[in-house]
């Protein structure tokens, strides 16, 4: 009777343990499923680089949504590397060993080489990368946006506003000069958007000059000043700045002297109506929104490498903006939206090159 009792006890000691672990088991599950966590990697800083504010929103408004339509628990760590480039390598791998986060999102043509090390020695970790183009490995995904396009439009309205008579464009002088400053030199700048501008320039008027200036930083708006102030002097009259904070001193510029702003990435009308007379934009925050819900949903092919454009919607012309329809000539605008048209219904073809 006793040694029954005692085997009774045994079972149910036994029982009492499969089902414990049975559960932990099964929590520990659900938590991981539930509970994973994404990281946004910002390779700079937000502020003054719509590109990465639309990043950071985007994927933050998935997030989200997905939890309330989902019943997840997704949590998002928000991360600025700063404007030191030489630490983005190491802070990104930092990121990568903490073995915490599902995908890390990021933004920008430099990241898929920094990240290709990372997923030798983190096989697990995937990336997810705008602005970016890379394909063949299976840790990471990169959609990019046909600059191309989007180039061609800032040096076309550039190049209406240049060759414009002065009684139509205030600012506009007689000489025929625009010109881009850029914070650096990358290969997406010198083989996609700058030849992209001159081109959207040229089919103006093939006799406009394009001069391409380098602040060295993407945060210097004393540089920005400087640089916008002597082109001014050497007659230009229209300038492109793709240089993230120092793109202020640029700005400032030009209200204080007088020339044109051919604004990139988001809607610039409002930093100075009257003086910016384009914002071609990236829809990066839509985007950045569908690609993480895809993720969520499984959808994302990894190893693929993508290019939206503007008759996929992912990069718009801005015109329903008060500061551009009150502030420009019918024939300015006509004209603009013309090119515009035809390249949305692929009547002009501007096909991205490889970078
Ligand atoms: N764009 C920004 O707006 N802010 C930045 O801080 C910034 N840093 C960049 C750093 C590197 C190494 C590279 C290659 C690009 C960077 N960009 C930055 C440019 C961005 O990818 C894009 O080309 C421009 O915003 C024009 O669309």
């Amino acid at each position: 009777m006793k040694y029954t009792n005692r085997i009774k006890s045994i079972i149910g000691i036994i029982c009492i343990t499969v089902i414990a672990v049975v559960l932990l088991i099964w929590t520990f599950g659900k938590d991981r499923e539930e509970n994973k966590w994404f990281a946004v990697f910002i390779p700079g800083v937000m502020d003054n680089s719509p590109v990465y504010s639309m990043l950071e929103k985007g994927i933050t408004q998935a997030v989200l949504d997905y939890n309330e339509n989902n019943n997840t628990n997704y949590k998002l760590e928000v991360v600025e590397a700063g404007t030191n480039q030489a630490e983005w390598g190491a802070k990104l791998m930092g990121l990568a060993a903490m073995k915490k986060f599902d995908v890390i999102f990021s933004s920008n043509p430099s990241i898929p080489d920094l990240a290709l090390p990372i997923t030798q020695m983190y096989p697990e970790q995937k990336f997810i990368i705008l602005d970016a183009f890379y394909q063949g490995n299976p840790n990471i995904a990169t959609v990019r946006f046909n600059q191309r396009e989007q180039a061609y439009l800032a040096g076309y309205a550039a190049g209406l506003a240049t060759t414009s008579k002065d009684s139509q464009m205030k600012y506009s002088n007689p000489q025929k000069k625009i010109a881009l400053i850029a914070a650096q030199e990358y290969p997406v700048m010198n083989k996609i958007i700058l030849p992209g501008f001159i081109e959207g320039a040229k089919a103006v008027d093939n006799d406009i000059e394009v001069i391409f200036k380098i602040v060295g930083n993407w945060y210097d708006a004393n540089k920005g000043a400087e640089l916008s102030r002597a082109l001014y002097n050497e007659g230009v009259d229209v300038i492109l700045p793709i240089c993230g904070g120092a793109s202020q001193g640029v700005i400032s510029t030009a209200k204080e002297l007088g020339f044109y702003i051919s604004w990139f990435d988001d809607n610039g009308f409002s930093k100075a109506p009257g003086y910016v007379i384009s914002s071609s934009a990236m829809e990066q925050e839509k985007l950045a929104y569908e690609v993480a819900t895809k993720y969520f949903e499984g959808k994302i092919e990894f190893g693929s490498a993508t290019t939206v454009d503007i008759e996929d919607g992912y990069i718009t012309l801005v015109t329903d903006d008060k500061n551009f329809e009150n502030n420009f000539s019918e024939d300015y605008k006509e004209k603009l939206l013309n090119e515009y048209s035809k390249i949305k219904e692929k009547i002009l073809i501007l096909d991205s090159p490889e970078s």
